[in-house]
C-alpha cells in the first residue's frame, strides 16, 4: 500500500508554494523573462503532460519504454536482488510498472514535488503491485532529500526515465546528477534516460504537436501563476513557441507575447512588448560521447547502455 509519506515544500499562511512565488517574481524581472520548467507540473500540468506523452510526435516515450521492456532481464541482471527502486519523478503510468516487473524491488519510493499527482500515481501503483511497500516523498529532488529512516542501509536504485536531466544546463545537470549520488548513498546504481540529438525538424515537431497539446502544456503555466499567485495575466495573448538553439545543443520552450501586454502579480506590475518572450522550458539533447562524459562529470560510472535502431534515445545503467 502507499504510505502516507514525507511533505517536505514551504507554504506560507496563505496557502502559497514559497518557492514558485519567488521563481517567478524574480524570473519575470529578469532581462530575457524565465520561468523555471519544474513549475510546469501541478495536477493539469502532469496530465497535460502525460497526454504528450503519447503523441505520435513525441517519440521519448515510446521508444525509452521499449527499451526497458527489451531489456528488462539484463537491467534485472545487472541491479542484482534486493534493491529499492528510488524514482526521481512520480513515475509514469508505463514505465515504473515495466521496471518494478523487471527487478522485483524491496520497496518503491517515488520522490515529486507535485503532492497531489504523487499521492494519485501512488495509490494507482500500489494497486498493481500488491505487497509492494510505495513510500511517496514529496520534495525537491534538486537538493539532497533526507530519504526515509527505513531505508537506511538499502541498496538503492535511481530512477530517473524520461530525459529529464535534458531540462537543465550541463552544469545544472551535473550538480542534479551528484546530489543524487549524496541521497542514493554509496552502493547505488542509476538507471537513467537521455534524449539524442537528431534532425532538427523531428525535434521541432516533438515539441510542437499538430494537436497543440505541448501548446497547453505551455500556457497552462500561465493559468497557473494566475489561479495560485492571484495574478492576472491575458493568457489568450500568449502563444507557445518551440525553437532549436544549436549553440547549446537543445530546444526551448517559450510563450511569446502576440501583442504588447500589461499584468499584475503580488503587487508588482510587468509589461511585455509584442513578441517578447517569457523562457520556460530547456530540453538538452546529447550525443552518447557527451552524455557519457555527462554521467562521469558528476561522478557516475557508466555500466551499459542500451539505444533504439533509430538512434533516438539513450538508456544508462550508471554506478556510483
Ligand atoms: C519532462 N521532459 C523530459 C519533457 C521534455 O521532453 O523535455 C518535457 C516536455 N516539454 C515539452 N514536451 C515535453
Amino acid at each position: 500500500t502507499a504510505g502516507a509519506g514525507l511533505r517536505i515544500v514551504d507554504i506560507d499562511a496563505e496557502g502559497v508554494n514559497i518557492a514558485f512565488r519567488e521563481d517567478v517574481v524574480k524570473g519575470l524581472a529578469e532581462t530575457q523573462k524565465a520561468i523555471p520548467a519544474r513549475w510546469f507540473y501541478d495536477l493539469r500540468g502532469s496530465q497535460l503532460f502525460e497526454e504528450i506523452t503519447r503523441l505520435p510526435e513525441y517519440y521519448p516515450t515510446r521508444t525509452e519504454t521499449a527499451l526497458l521492456r527489451d531489456n528488462g532481464p539484463e537491467i534485472a541482471k545487472m541491479a542484482g536482488p534486493d534493491r529499492t527502486v528510488v524514482e526521481l519523478g512520480s513515475g509514469s503510468s508505463v514505465k515504473t510498472p515495466l521496471l518494478l516487473s523487471a527487478i522485483a524491488p524491496r520497496a518503491y519510493v517515488p520522490i515529486d514535488i507535485s503532492g497531489e499527482f504523487l499521492r494519485q500515481s501512488s495509490r494507482d501503483l500500489a494497486e498493481k503491485f500488491p505487497g509492494l511497500p510505495v513510500i511517496p516523498v514529496e520534495a525537491d529532488f534538486m537538493r539532497k532529500v533526507d530519504l526515509p529512516p527505513r531505508l537506511i542501509g538499502e541498496s538503492l536504485l535511481g530512477f530517473f526515465p524520461g530525459s529529464t536531466i535534458g531540462n537543465f544546463v550541463p552544469h545544472t545537470a551535473i550538480d542534479l546528477l551528484r546530489s543524487m549520488r549524496n541521497t542514493l548513498g554509496r552502493n547505488a546504481q542509476l538507471l537513467i534516460g537521455i534524449d539524442r540529438i537528431k534532425q532538427v525538424d523531428r525535434l521541432l515537431d516533438a515539441y510542437d504537436d499538430a494537436e497543440g497539446v505541448t501548446a497547453a502544456f505551455n500556457l497552462n503555466l500561465l493559468h497557473r501563476i494566475n489561479r495560485e499567485l492571484g495574478a492576472d495575466i491575458p493568457v489568450d495573448q500568449f502563444r507557445h513557441v518551440a525553437r532549436w538553439n544549436e549553440g547549446w545543443s537543445r530546444i526551448e520552450m517559450h510563450l511569446e507575447a502576440v501583442k504588447d501586454v500589461r499584468f499584475s502579480l503580488c503587487g508588482r506590475s510587468f509589461s511585455m512588448r509584442a513578441g517578447e518572450t517569457i523562457h520556460t522550458e530547456n530540453s538538452h539533447k546529447y550525443s552518447p560521447r557527451q552524455a557519457i562524459l555527462l554521467l562521469h562529470a558528476s561522478g557516475w560510472s557508466p555500466l551499459v547502455r542500451w539505444t533504439d535502431d533509430q538512434d533516438d534515445f539513450l538508456l544508462f545503467l550508471a554506478e556510483a
